[in-house]
């Protein structure tokens, strides 16, 4: 007998969390949700076996580490029914001399595919996209989805924050835990890391004892190409651990309400003067998704580097155009 359901009372459930894409990134995702308890997870992807695998290895960690997620894997987009957040990473990686633009072909196909399973299979969730070439991949799903902006976000900016952050712990020698940095803009190389916003305990990283402009450009510079360094040090893909943890971050802001501000593509109408476009914004993450956009005051520097970022990211979303995905 079901008792709490005969007495009618509230229950509270676990989230169910699904993830498209079961390759580097994917499994990371899936590791690092289990470990933070945040829900039961579906493994989703098209390579046979491959995520029922990877999901039973994980759940039998739960064992070791005392956790309670239950992790399947599966080839069928029935099985993510009813997911409450769905973190995408469904395409192809980089290797070395590629550009995340060069991704666009092969993944755009891929991205109309998932979009449309999503919407018919977890028309609620909270969707988070990972896929490259960023900005026009989580365009593209809203486009084909239909669903609504609260509920559309692109992961990148946390990431290129936390390279941000992490070269300026190096420079320092200051713990990252007391470092926040602010990244802008699309997820290539004309991204808009914001010096004067970033701080150390609240130090504006400018005045900080012993920096120099120089030493902030060299390290804006290797957050800008922070990806392309991991790329050609790994040969074989892109980086992945990283760019789960962040994603889990902004899953957690939603899952527990908390509210927090991440630079994350989200889908502009009006803001910082875009319209109908994905880009890295500083947004609140909570228990509505994207509760909102923060505008901040820029300089005139920082927004004529944010409109050269759009305009690339506008350049792929007309090359989605023509191709006929949106
Ligand atoms: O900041 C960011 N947003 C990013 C994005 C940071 C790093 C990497 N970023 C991109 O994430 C990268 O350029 C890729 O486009 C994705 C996923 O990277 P990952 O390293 O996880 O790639 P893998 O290991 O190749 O995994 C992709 C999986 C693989 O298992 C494929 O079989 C699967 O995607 N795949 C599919 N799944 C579902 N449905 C379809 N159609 C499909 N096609 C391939």
């Amino acid at each position: 007998m079901e008792i709490s359901k005969e007495q009618g009372f509230n229950t509270f459930r676990r989230a169910k969390i699904a993830m498209i894409g079961a390759g580097m990134i994917g499994g990371n995702l899936a590791l690092m949700a289990a470990q933070k308890n945040l829900g039961d997870i579906v493994l989703f992807d098209v390579v046979e076996s491959l995520p029922q695998g990877k999901a039973l290895d994980l759940y039998e960690s739960t064992a070791v580490d005392g956790l309670n997620s239950v992790i399947t894997g599966t080839n069928n987009y029935k099985d993510i029914s009813g997911a409450d957040i769905v973190i995408i990473t469904a395409g192809i990686a980089r290797k070395p001399g590629m550009s995340r633009d060069d991704l666009l072909n092969t993944n755009a196909g891929i991205m109309k595919t998932v979009a449309e399973n999503v919407k018919k299979y977890a028309s609620e969730a909270f969707v988070i996209v990972i896929s490259n070439p960023l900005d026009a991949m989580v365009y593209l799903f809203q486009k084909v989805s239909g669903f609504k902006r609260e509920r559309v976000i692109g992961m990148a900016g946390v990431l290129d924050a936390a390279r941000f952050r992490t070269f300026i712990s190096m420079e320092t020698g200051i713990s990252v835990e007391d470092i926040n940095a602010f990244v802008l803009g699309g997820h290539g190389d004309t991204m808009v890391p914001l010096s004067r916003y970033s701080t150390l305990a609240g130090i504006p990283l400018p005045d900080f004892p012993g920096m120099t402009p120089e030493k902030i450009a060299a390290m804006e510079d290797r957050t800008r190409k922070g990806g392309g360094e991991i790329v050609a040090l790994l040969k074989t893909g892109s980086a992945f651990y990283a760019p789960a943890a962040s994603a889990i971050a902004m899953t957690e802001s939603i899952i527990h309400d908390k509210k927090r501000i991440f630079p994350a593509a989200a889908l502009c109408k009006g803001e910082y003067g875009f319209n109908d476009l994905f880009i890295g914004v500083p947004v609140v993450l909570g228990g509505r998704g994207v509760e909102k956009i923060i505008e901040v005051k820029l300089t005139e520097s920082e927004q004529a580097a944010l409109k050269e970022s759009a305009s690339s990211v506008e350049e792929l979303v007309e090359v989605l155009g023509k191709m006929g995905y949106v």
